[in-house]
């Protein structure tokens, strides 16, 4: 049977897919698929993600787009240690997987885009500070739910670590000021410091 096929460029959400892939130590092949007219808007493409967005993946019959929904069923596809073994612990992988995108996501992506990727031209400084303010309170619960604990669900290292710490490698980028999250910035230093994680970056 064909290997898993993952669509798109690791700097981009591309990353967390293969992050995932990296950990489960499974065989992929990897397309990368660059944003653009020839990429990302060709019609080849669309016709695995008709949104035009990466990533996207190919498993035998299945085609999916969307990185979380896709790190979610990886997760549960190779059993192991990325995904619980009991419903109450996967509900709360797809809990923190959900909270990231909605949470943490949107604001995080305006602070990468003001602080790091725009053209310096095109960056509103008072804009990134503000959104670094409002970030405060998702970021405290965050370090609330690491106080005491090394991993968000159970004992070990899970897909809701992989998908959160994918999501805030962009604080990361942006310079957030990590001094009122102390938790948070020791947990996203030994997540993305995983040798799965430096693999995917590659
Ligand atoms: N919610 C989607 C977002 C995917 C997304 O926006 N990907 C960006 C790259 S990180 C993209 O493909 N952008 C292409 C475009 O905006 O034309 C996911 O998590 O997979």
């Amino acid at each position: 049977m064909s290997p898993l096929k993952i669509f798109g460029m690791s700097k981009s959400r591309t990353f967390r897919v293969l992050w995932m892939v990296e950990e489960l130590g499974i065989e992929y092949e990897h397309i990368p698929v660059e944003i653009g007219d020839q990429g990302t808007g060709s019609a080849e493409f669309l016709s695995i993600n008709p949104n035009g967005r990466i990533p996207a993946i190919q498993d035998g019959e299945l085609t999916l787009f969307e990185s979380m929904a896709i790190n979610l069923y990886l997760a549960r596809k190779y059993p192991g240690r990325m995904m619980p073994d009991n419903l109450e612990d996967e509900a709360r992988v797809v809990q923190w997987s959900f909270w990231v995108v909605n949470e943490l996501e949107p604001g995080l992506l305006t602070l990468l885009r003001h602080r790091a990727t725009y053209p310096e031209d095109q960056r509103d400084p008072q804009l990134a500070d503000t959104t670094e303010r409002e970030l405060a309170r998702p970021l405290a619960v965050l370090d609330q739910a690491l106080t005491g604990k090394s991993y968000l669900v159970g004992e070990h290292f899970s897909a809701a670590d992989l998908n959160v710490a994918s999501v805030m490698a962009w604080a990361k980028a942006s310079k957030v000021d990590f001094r009122a999250f102390p938790h948070v910035a020791a947990w996203m230093e030994q997540c993305l410091g995983r040798p799965a994680s430096r693999a995917a970056r590659r």
